[in-house]
């Protein structure tokens, strides 16, 4: 049976539910997804050879890491092919391709205009994050928290700066550019006052956030995290620090499926944001023990953060991006698995008969709801995915892989390791 014939029986199967698999598709072209660049290069990016600090690191050293924009580019490129559908490229400040020697608090618009032409070239929308950690003024473990108003300042106009290249972006390219602000601020071991960083980064931001900008072309937004290694007992943008945050200034609250507690779901956030802010952006990622950057893989909690998406209706508000990073595998490889998984998530969802199903929980039918939402595992799902890819002209299962594998031999093994770090990240 071709792809096709098998769609057409599966279809069948879904209509006899009331749900309509080419519906579905046209669906699945509307949702984007927005992939991060540093899994081509384990998070160096092209400003300096300063380790990678702020609480996170990456472990691995598989051959064939991008040495240089063009490179990461050409991987890119390699990965978008495999991927279906129009996503977007989420940038990092250290990604800055230009041959001017600048700071972080130095940088313009000027200094991103590559991935610009190249992002109009491959259709891709971009996003945004200043990077506040890797640099030397990442001091004792603090950005824009830290005591040290020089520290601060320093952050402040690296925060202001990086909004005006998200600016840019979206003017250019036609499309919101989401700027996410993560700051790895945080003590190792318990601190006296708990209070005083968190006033001090509510301020900082205040005044990043102080220039009004087009919505239309940039929204900003804020990641929350637990803790990181070094930052163990305490974090200064800690969940409820920008939930209140996010909330009071109208900024779109980042949710990374890593930064919680270890059975503390992200899934189950999703409503109750939405209840409250206008936007969402999403960190998807895998935790593992105490790390939070695996590749996202099919398990529970992607799919239930897919059917919270569906189910209620938030995929209009949501920005995905996805956040992890594994030197141990082909990074190509890590890109379309994490991006594809993500997507299967979401049609997955949609693949359910939503109506009917709350329907039947209003009912009180909850035996029916627990034998239909079994019975929906055994559909055949990968049936409308297949069809979906063979549609968008990108490979079929998992036809993808001697396609990497060959890249891997003409491309990536011909590079070599630049900084030959083997490093090691968590959180
Ligand atoms: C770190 C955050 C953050 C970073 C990126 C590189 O714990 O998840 O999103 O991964 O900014
Ligand atoms: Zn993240």
């Amino acid at each position: 049976m071709t792809v096709k014939q098998r769609y057409e029986e599966a279809k069948k199967k879904y209509a006899a539910l009331g749900v309509d698999t080419d519906a579905v598709m046209e669906k699945m072209n509307e949702v984007k997804i927005s992939m991060h660049v540093w899994q081509g290069d384990d998070i160096k990016g092209f400003l300096s050879d300063a380790e990678l600090s702020g609480g996170i690191s990456v472990t691995g050293n598989y051959p064939g890491a991008a040495r240089t924009p063009e490179e990461l580019r050409q991987d890119l490129e390699k990965a978008y092919a495999m991927i279906p559908g129009n996503h977007k490229l989420n940038l990092h400040a250290i990604y800055l391709d230009t041959e001017e020697q600048v700071d972080l608090n130095e940088i313009e618009p000027k200094h991103f205009e590559k991935w610009v032409s190249w992002a109009k070239e491959q259709g891709l929308g971009l996003d945004f994050n200043p990077t506040f950690f890797s640099h030397p003024m990442y001091k004792d473990g603090f950005t824009l928290a830290s005591a040290d108003k020089e520290v601060r300042d320093f952050w402040i106009e690296h925060g202001k700066r990086s909004r005006k290249v998200a600016e840019y972006f979206g003017k250019e390219l036609g499309q919101v550019c989401v700027n996410n602000f993560w700051v790895p601020d945080g003590f190792k071991d318990n601190p006296i006052d708990r209070l005083a960083p968190r006033r001090r980064l509510m301020e900082s931001l205040d005044e990043i956030f102080s220039e009004k900008l087009d919505e239309q072309y940039t929204l900003d937004a804020v990641e929350s995290k637990l803790f990181g290694i070094g930052a163990e007992a305490y974090t200064v943008g800690s969940h409820e620090f920008y939930m209140g945050y996010g909330l009071t200034r109208n900024k779109l609250v980042c949710l990374d499926a890593g930064h919680f507690h270890p059975t503390e779901v992200i899934s189950n956030k999703l409503s109750s944001l939405s209840l409250f802010s206008e936007g969402i952006l999403l960190h998807v990622s895998r935790p593992i023990r105490w790390d939070s950057d695996h590749v996202v893989i099919m398990d529970d909690e992607l799919q239930e953060i897919g059917r919270e998406l569906v189910r209620n209706d938030l995929l209009p508000m949501t920005n995905i991006g996805l956040d992890f990073f594994d030197a141990t595998i082909n990074r190509v490889a890590a890109w379309v698995i994490g991006t594809r998984n993500t997507q299967k998530a979401i049609m997955k969802a949609m693949l359910e008969p939503i109506e009917s199903l709350k329907e039947i929980e209003l009912s009180g039918d909850y035996t029916t709801r627990l034998a239909m939402i079994e019975e929906l595992k055994d559909f055949p799902f990968a049936d409308v995915w297949n069809y979906y890819c063979e549609s968008n002209g990108v490979p079929v299962g998992l036809d993808w892989l001697p396609e990497v594998k060959e890249y891997e031999k003409n491309i990536l093994s011909a590079r070599e390791a630049t900084a030959g770090k083997d490093s090691c990240r968590f959180s």
